[in-house]
C-alpha cells in the first residue's frame, strides 16, 4: 500500500506518517510547505501547495498513491473569523483541486479520506446532546462552512464520477506538538511558563462554558488509518471520544498536573463572535464499520502536553 498524505507538516500529519510507516507498515510520503520542516523515519516530503492545481496533478502522476489522505487547511476555527477568504481559499479551492487532479488522471482510483470537523454540525436541534452523521448541521463559523463545503463536494464526487471518497467529522484532538492557537496546548503552554517562573501566574482564557469533545491525536490518526481502508466511499463518519468536557473542567485538570498556583482571567481577545455550546460526538458508525476504540485517556493526554511544553520552556 502506497500512502499520501496533503498538508503533512501541520500538527496530524507527523502522527499520521509514524502510524502508517511504523504500525500499518505502508510506503508513505507527504507534502508540506515550502517553510515547514517535517522529519519522519522512513517517510520522504514534498513540498506542495494545494492552491497550486498543477503542481497537485504532477505529484499524482508521478506517485500514484493508493491511498490519500487530504490534511491541508486554515483550520482555525478562531483565525477563520478574522480572514474567512483565506479559509475558504484552502479549504474549498484547496480541497477541489485535490479532487479534480484525482479525477483527471487517466485510470487512477486512490481512495480518498477528506478531514472535516465536528464544527460541522454547529447547534444542536433542541434535546439533542450527541451528534450522529445524520444530524442536521448548522455551521456556525468560516472554518465550519468551508469544512461543510468540502464534505459536500466529496460526496458529491463520489456519486457522480464513481470516485473513493470517504469524509471524516474530527472532533477535537490533542497532543504533544500542537501549535497554542488551540486550547489545550495553549493552557498547557501558558501553565508551564507559569511552573517555570517565566511567566505571571495568571492564565489567560477564552470562553470556559463551551464543551468539546477532546480524543489524543494518536488514537484520532489510528482511526483515519482504519477509515481509508474501510469506510464506505461518498459517506461520513464521525472521529471522537463520544464524552464531551465543559472547557473550564480541562483547565481546572491543567492547572491542577500542573502544580502551580494559578489565577485565572479572561481575555476579550480571545473570546468569538459565536460559539457553539456543546459539540459532542456519536461514535457508533465508525465503531461499527472499523471497530475503533480511543485507547489513550484525557489525564494521559494533558499529562503528556505538559510535559512536553516544560521540556520546551527547560530549552
Ligand atoms: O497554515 P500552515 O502554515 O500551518 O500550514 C498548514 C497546511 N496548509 C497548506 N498545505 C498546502 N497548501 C496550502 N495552501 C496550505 N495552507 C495550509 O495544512 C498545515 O501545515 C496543514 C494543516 O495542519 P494543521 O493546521 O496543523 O491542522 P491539523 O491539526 O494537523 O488538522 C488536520 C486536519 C485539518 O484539515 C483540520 O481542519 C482538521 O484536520 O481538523
Ligand atoms: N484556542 C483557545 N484558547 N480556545 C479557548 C480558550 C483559549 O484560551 N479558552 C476557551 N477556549 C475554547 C474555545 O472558545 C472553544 O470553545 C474551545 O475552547 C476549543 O477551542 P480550540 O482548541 O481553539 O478548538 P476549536 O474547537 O475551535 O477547533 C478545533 O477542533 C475542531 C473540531 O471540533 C480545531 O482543531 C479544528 O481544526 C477542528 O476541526
Amino acid at each position: 500500500m502506497k500512502a499520501l498524505i496533503i498538508g503533512g507538516g501541520g500538527f496530524v500529519g507527523s502522527y499520521l506518517a509514524e502510524h502508517l510507516v511504523q504500525d500499518c507498515g505502508w510506503e508513505t510520503i507527504l507534502t508540506k510547505l515550502p517553510q515547514e520542516n517535517v522529519s519522519v523515519a522512513g517517510c520522504q516530503a514534498y513540498n506542495l501547495d494545494i492552491l497550486d492545481r498543477d503542481a497537485v496533478q504532477a505529484l499524482l502522476v508521478l506517485q500514484r498513491p493508493d491511498v490519500i489522505f487530504h490534511l491541508a487547511a486554515q483550520s482555525s476555527v478562531a483565525y477563520s473569523w478574522k480572514n474567512p477568504q483565506l479559509t475558504a481559499d484552502i479549504n474549498i479551492h484547496g480541497c477541489l483541486n485535490v479532487l479534480d487532479a484525482v479525477r483527471d488522471v487517466e485510470g487512477y482510483q486512490p481512495r480518498i479520506l477528506l478531514i472535516g470537523s465536528g464544527e460541522e454540525y454547529g447547534a444542536l436541534p433542541e434535546g439533542t446532546s450527541l451528534v450522529r452523521e445524520t444530524t442536521p448541521v448548522h455551521p456556525g463559523n468560516p472554518y465550519a462552512i468551508t469544512k461543510l463545503t468540502q464534505n459536500l463536494f466529496g460526496s458529491l464526487y463520489a456519486k457522480a464520477y464513481g470516485m473513493h471518497v470517504v469524509m471524516v467529522r474530527a472532533f477535537n484532538h490533542i497532543g504533544p506538538g500542537q501549535t497554542p492557537q488551540f486550547v489545550v496546548a495553549d493552557f498547557c503552554k501558558q501553565a508551564a511558563e507559569i511552573a517555570a517562573g517565566v511567566r505571571e501566574p495568571v492564565m489567560r482564557v477564552g470562553n470556559l462554558s463551551a464543551a468539546r469533545d477532546f480524543t489524543d491525536v494518536r488514537d484520532v490518526v489510528r482511526a483515519y488509518g482504519l477509515l481509508v481502508q474501510h469506510g464506505k466511499s461518498g459517506e461520513t463518519y464521525n472521529v471522537g471520544s463520544g464524552r464531551a468536557i465543559v472547557i473550564e473542567e480541562l483547565l481546572k485538570r491543567i492547572i491542577a498536573q500542573s502544580g502551580a498556583e494559578i489565577t485565572v482571567e479572561v481575555d476579550p481577545e480571545k473570546l468569538r463572535p459565536v460559539e457553539v455550546p456543546v459539540i459532542q460526538a456519536d461514535i457508533s458508525k465508525l465503531q461499527a464499520d472499523t471497530g475503533w476504540m480511543p485507547e489513550i485517556p484525557l489525564e494521559q493526554t494533558i499529562g503528556e502536553t505538559l510535559a512536553y511544553w516544560k521540556s520546551r520552556i527547560g530549552q
